[in-house]
């Protein structure tokens, strides 16, 4: 991957390194943990490695690029407003990180391994770098703009699946079992018997990597914040798909309910979703 250089440092090189560090770590405390905390809700939960691996990628980013801004899961009080809230004050930085130090809380508390760490830089409300590791499978999922996205030096390129027939679609069910899961779970049931079949993996950025990758067709889920999209976004975008929100309106850091696809199938993805009324609150 060519990476961005600004003097002698590389937003990209930064954000590689950082992601692979943290994600390096976070496996090394798997089965270590000795509290699980719950946030906005009891299905919302935090560990101590969130909050380690937040502390490890802010430090990192701050040592390179002391004037820009983080905007990271963990230093944000927790629910929708909030969050929507912490991405506004700070949407008009130069350059702004967006990060997730654990995309998977729940998978990585129980042990299944479909966790990630989500990086992306906003140059003025733009996403100009996206990187999402898996470090259960050491995968490594980066993208720049204009220059393309690549897992380890291959090219990512969408899945060529045209009908939602012959699609394998990705989603996720929503902590918030008083707004965002009736919801989804709306668009699920108009979903599953019109799609080859439905996964739910537990990870939002990771989902979209894998969209990226060919290896799901589409994903669409209700209820999610800024780290959770950016980086994959800019995946999904340099490898030909297409991501906007669930409305069919196209992609903003701003985005909550998340519709990202090949590009083949967007369409009647979307219109699946809006006929079940399951487009969002
Ligand atoms: P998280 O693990 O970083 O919290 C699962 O459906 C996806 O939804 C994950 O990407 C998860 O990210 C995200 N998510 C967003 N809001 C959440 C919340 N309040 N509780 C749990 N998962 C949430
Ligand atoms: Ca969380
Ligand atoms: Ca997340
Ligand atoms: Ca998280």
């Amino acid at each position: 991957v060519e990476p961005f250089v600004v003097g002698s440092k590389s937003f990209t090189a930064v954000a590689i390194n950082t992601a692979a560090k943290a994600g390096q770590w976070i496996k090394s405390k798997l089965g270590d943990i000795n509290r699980v905390d719950t946030k906005y809700s009891s299905q919302d939960l935090v560990t101590e490695v969130d909050k380690g691996s937040e502390k490890l990628i802010r430090n990192l980013i701050m040592t390179h690029f002391p004037d820009h801004s983080i905007l990271g899961e963990e230093g944000v009080e927790p629910g929708p407003e909030a969050s929507a809230k912490a991405l506004q004050a700070m949407s008009d930085e130069e350059y702004l990180w967006i990060v997730d130090p654990i995309d998977g809380t729940t998978n990585f508390v129980h042990g299944f391994p479909f966790y990630s760490v989500s990086i992306a830089l906003a140059h003025k409300g733009e996403i100009i770098v996206g990187v999402v590791y898996d470090p259960s499978r050491d995968e490594l999922f980066v993208a720049e703009k204009g220059k393309g996205a690549y897992m380890h030096g291959n090219k990512t390129k969408v899945s060529l699946d045209s009908k939602l027939s012959e699609s394998l679609v990705a989603t996720g069910f929503p902590a918030d079992r008083d707004g965002a899961l009736p919801i989804n779970l709306k668009g699920t049931l108009a979903l599953a018997p019109k799609v080859r079949n439905l996964r739910s993996g537990g990870s939002a950025a990771l989902h979209m990597a894998y969209v990226a990758a060919g290896r799901l067709s589409g994903f669409w889920e209700i209820g999610l914040s800024a780290w959770d999209v950016a980086a994959g976004s800019l995946l999904i975008q340099e490898s030909g798909g297409k991501v906007s929100d669930t409305a069919g309106n196209p992609y903003r850091l701003a985005v909550r309910n998340v519709l990202a696809t090949n590009g083949q199938i967007h369409d009647e993805l979307q219109q699946e979703l809006a006929g079940a009324g399951a487009t969002g609150l």
